[in-house]
């Protein structure tokens, strides 16, 4: 198709940007895009087929895994492992780390952090969802690989994207050179490069919190909350209220509009709910690399050290000039 760029197409073009086995990480976001392709076909049709509902089961967070989830976490950890190029996943739905290390996989030098499907409990209400990838390049030599291969800063991320289903599907990813997005063409099973050099404005109108557990928020963000809802015309407040429950799916709409996402500390989640390794750390360095910011309130989120592979923070992600108001309100009130 004259003037259409594939995924497929673009990484090959680009892979040269990269100063680290460019052939693999190539393949591996290719991987990617394969299993992206089949979870969006499950997605699309979740009401005609039994994958809605919930499995029964609580995963390793605590929450109820619906059928899609499970559906989901298999898609990717199969096309990872039969693309050869990962030696590793942790995943949300899975409580330890995956080690692969096979034929295929024996010289492979990339571990992969995964939310295989975000929001899920919008399936089924038909509300959009996604899925969340980061990728490191193992900081171990050889073997099979280990915790700390997963425990990198997120400033040492190789690659990190996510695919948004909604009312298209769009995968988006950056490898340290900027942030692009495809769009997936149905008629031709491709995602197609639809808007190159993602920049996210600089100041916006959006705010997306949940506002339902403001009685337990930190000072600091109440009174964000309360900067966010006065009138002035000259800082085009007040600002308009948008959260859906799926993360990927606000901060995909703010990357492009412009806003503010926050899931600050709260009574039930003291350290915020949204994790670390495989939901902020990959949207951080996506929304940094469009020119955007984030941190825990205080610190860069991509500077946070991990600890533990499940670990949570708070996030303030976006706009840029948004935030950095934000964390004005939140060095107000610093213990608050
Ligand atoms: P709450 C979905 O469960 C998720 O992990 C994110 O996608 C979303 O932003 C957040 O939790 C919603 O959490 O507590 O507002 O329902």
């Amino acid at each position: 198709m004259i003037g259409i760029e594939t995924l497929d197409e673009f990484v090959i073009r680009k892979q040269d940007e990269l100063p680290y086995a460019k052939g693999e990480l190539s393949r591996l976001l290719r991987d990617i895009g394969l299993a992206a392709k089949i979870v969006n076909r499950e997605v699309n049709k979740a009401g005609l087929v039994d994958i809605l509902g919930t499995t029964g089961a609580i995963n390793v967070q605590g929450e109820e895994v619906k059928k899609l989830d499970v559906y989901a976490n298999k898609r990717f950890i199969a096309a990872l492992k039969l693309g050869g190029e990962c030696c590793g996943i942790a995943s949300e739905e899975n409580k330890d780390f995956i080690v692969i290390h096979d034929e295929i996989s024996k010289n492979a030098r990339y571990v992969v952090a995964l939310d295989p499907l975000d929001g899920s409990s919008n399936i089924d209400v038909n509300v959009s969802v996604g899925t969340i990838f980061s990728i490191y390049r193992r900081a171990s030599s050889g073997g099979t690989c280990i915790l700390e291969d997963f425990l990198q800063k997120g400033s040492q991320q190789a690659a990190a994207g996510y695919i948004v289903y909604g009312s298209s599907t769009m995968l988006v990813y950056t490898t340290g050179h900027g942030v692009n997005g495809f769009t997936l063409d149905p008629s031709i099973g491709e995602f197609c490069l639809s808007h190159p050099n993602m920049q996210i404005p600089k100041a916006g109108k959006i705010y997306s919190i949940n506002q339902g557990n403001f009685i337990s928020f930190p000072e600091g963000v109440k009174e964000y909350i309360r900067y966010c809802k006065q009138e002035d015309k000259t800082t085009n407040r007040p600002y308009s209220l948008r959260y859906i429950g799926s993360m990927v799916a606000d901060i995909h709409r703010n990357l492009i509009s412009g806003g503010i996402f926050i899931y600050p500390a709260t009574k039930d989640a003291p350290r915020g709910k949204l994790r670390l390794l495989y939901e902020c750390n990959p949207m951080s360095f996506i929304v940094e690399q469009a020119g955007g910011r984030a941190t825990d309130g205080f610190k860069r989120i991509l500077d946070i050290e991990p600890k533990e592979l499940h670990q949570r923070t708070p996030i303030f992600i976006g706009s840029e000039e948004m935030v950095l108001k934000a964390e004005e309100f939140m060095s107000d009130y610093p213990s608050a």
